[in-house]
């Protein structure tokens, strides 16, 4: 059986992965209001990959006999200036959210339960992996601007992402 403290964190992190995905198709329609469908596509891929981390959470909760708790999600921003904001705030979004996941780690290692260390490794390494990603394109649409001889390669790039069940069973 999992300690309180431990459920009450993961519970929390399945509101944070919600809450992404939230955040993620608010950006996702901004792009694609603008025409630009690659970039929405990339972002609505990344929200679904969030609900799934979320729903992962749900199920372990379940399987160490902890109740999942559903919590409001907060109503993320809606409105954008540019595809370069939302790109900066994908960056900050995964390095709030790594910080969230190291906690998870710390009290895991704490409370001695090295079965809930082991589960929230995969979303450490995760981690890594996201924020290198929104770098990369934080980066790229700092330099791109609003050039659109430039955006449209970059849009075309990011419509080839597809969505892959992180946890298929
Ligand atoms: Fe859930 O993967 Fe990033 O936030």
């Amino acid at each position: 059986m999992i300690k309180d403290s431990l459920a009450k964190a993961l519970n929390d992190q399945i509101n944070a992965e919600y809450y992404s995905a939230y955040l993620y198709l608010t950006m996702s329609a901004y792009a694609d209001r603008l025409g630009y469908k690659g970039i929405a596509n990339w972002l609505g891929v990344q929200a679904k990959e969030e609900l799934a981390h979320g729903t992962h959470i749900y199920h372990y909760l379940l399987e160490r006999g902890a109740a999942p708790s559903f919590q409001d999600i907060k109503a993320p921003q809606v409105s954008y200036g540019s595809l370069q904001e939302i790109f900066e705030k994908v960056l900050a979004h995964e390095r709030k959210v790594t910080e969230l996941v190291n906690r998870i780690a710390d009290l895991a290692l704490n409370e001695k339960d090295h079965a809930a260390y082991h589960f929230i490794r995969w979303y450490v390494d995760e981690q890594v992996e996201e924020e290198a990603d929104a770098e990369d394109l934080a980066l790229k649409f700092s330099r791109i601007g609003n050039n659109p001889g430039q955006l449209y390669p970059l849009d075309a790039q990011l419509g080839m992402r597809r969505f892959t069940d992180p946890f298929p069973v």
